[in-house]
């Protein structure tokens, strides 16, 4: 005889993210031991304080100087001029960055690659959030065993609580946030804490006396909305830790990019251009250890007054050439209007064919 099922709700989603430590810099004092402790910049050349370009990474150790991601290479090296100052290797992060997602998908039910260091694993398999914990930290150190790197890792119920908590414990941190305690862990956060959320915003919530996550889930969505539009509405549900947005695992890649926001807004045109370089040198990296060729490339630019242009050519052939990817993008520049100042410059190649045949199971790319 058939009896009734009992009636179950929906299991609960466990979201693991995880995020590589100081990731170029790691990698760069992991080949140089004699690196280890030391103010380690990764990035443009200094040229003794003239140089131009930005910081890619810097170790903890150069942190404490004040140096970071995206700042000026010559601010770095007046803030620590006894740094380590090193140019990319950006084949090798590609191949450290294949090793470290090749585990991370191996744990997960479902997978998702979002930059060259960073994932989200759906771990709802796991079923509770204390064998979640013990998952991660085995995940910890299996990638520690393979690639002699430490990470962080946040888990949570949703993508935004996950990401906040891999950030919160950093270096070689694990956070284990369970859903009766999200709101407990936001609040006393400051509100840049939340995933794009960046300067500008940051002034301008802070003109609503708005400082920590807790204040911005108190105010009125439509306060928001008036000063932020749709993005206002979404970083009030940020705030309150929901996020229903799925771990995405798709089969192949749609498109490899790199996105940098200037600390300050620029329209220095060599600055521009040698950012393009870099990032086409990474992005052709990719290409390299994906066996990848791809058609189009697109440029992005914003400027400072939230104006995006985007611009693309596709190619009648499949190509993997860099001079071709740099050369292209240079060109694709967009004009902005007179005097504007730009803050984010980005680079994109799609529309791939896999070169010999191989193809990865690898999602989007992006910063
Ligand atoms: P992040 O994970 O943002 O930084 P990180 O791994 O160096 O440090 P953290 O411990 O805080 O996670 O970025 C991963 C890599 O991407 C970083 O090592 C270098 C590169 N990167 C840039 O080249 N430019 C940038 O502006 C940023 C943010 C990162
Ligand atoms: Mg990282």
């Amino acid at each position: 005889m058939d009896l009734p099922k009992p009636i179950t709700g929906p299991a609960q989603r466990i979201i693991l993210h995880v995020d590589m430590d100081a990731f170029f810099a790691a990698i760069e004092m992991r080949e140089h031991p004699e690196m280890k402790g030391r103010p380690v910049i990764v990035g443009a050349d200094p040229k003794d304080g003239k140089g131009r370009g930005v910081v890619s990474t810097a170790s903890y150790e150069a942190r404490i100087f004040g140096v970071h991601s995206a700042m000026p290479i010559s601010k770095a090296f007046e803030l620590c001029p006894g740094g380590v100052f090193v140019r990319p290797h950006f084949d090798l992060y590609v191949q450290v960055s294949r090793d470290v997602m090749e585990i991370a998908k191996s744990a997960a039910e479902r997978f998702e690659q979002v930059s060259i260091d960073e994932a989200y694993l759906d771990i709802s398999m796991t079923g509770d959030y204390t064998s979640a914990r013990a998952m991660a930290a085995a995940l910890k150190e299996a990638i520690r065993n393979k690639t002699g790197l430490t990470c962080s890792i946040g888990v949570g119920p949703s993508k935004v609580v996950a990401k906040i908590a891999s950030d919160y414990r950093k270096p070689d941190g694990l956070t284990v946030v369970e859903p009766g305690s999200v709101s407990g862990f936001l609040s006393s956060l400051p509100v840049g804490k939340i995933p794009g959320v960046g300067k500008k915003s940051r002034g301008m919530l802070h003109q609503l006396g708005v400082r920590t996550i807790g204040d911005l889930s108190r105010i009125d969505v439509q306060e928001l909305t008036a000063l932020f539009g749709k993005w206002g509405a979404v970083i009030h549900s940020l705030s309150l830790g929901t996020d229903d947005r799925e771990v995405r695992q798709e089969e192949g890649y749609k498109s490899i990019s790199r996105e940098i926001t200037f600390e300050n807004d620029t329209d220095k045109k060599t600055l521009l251009v040698r950012t393009l370089d870099d990032m086409a040198m990474e992005l052709h990296a990719v290409l390299v250890n994906e066996h990848l060729r791809f058609r189009t490339i697109t440029v992005k630019v914003r400027d400072e007054h939230f104006l995006t242009r985007t611009r693309s050519r596709t190619f009648e052939r499949f190509c993997d050439d860099p001079s071709l990817i740099r050369e292209t993008s240079h060109g694709l520049l967009p004009g902005f209007p007179e005097g504007r100042k730009i803050r984010l410059i980005g680079l994109r190649l799609s529309g791939f064919e896999p070169k010999g045949g191989r193809q990865t199971t690898i999602t989007e790319f992006i910063r």
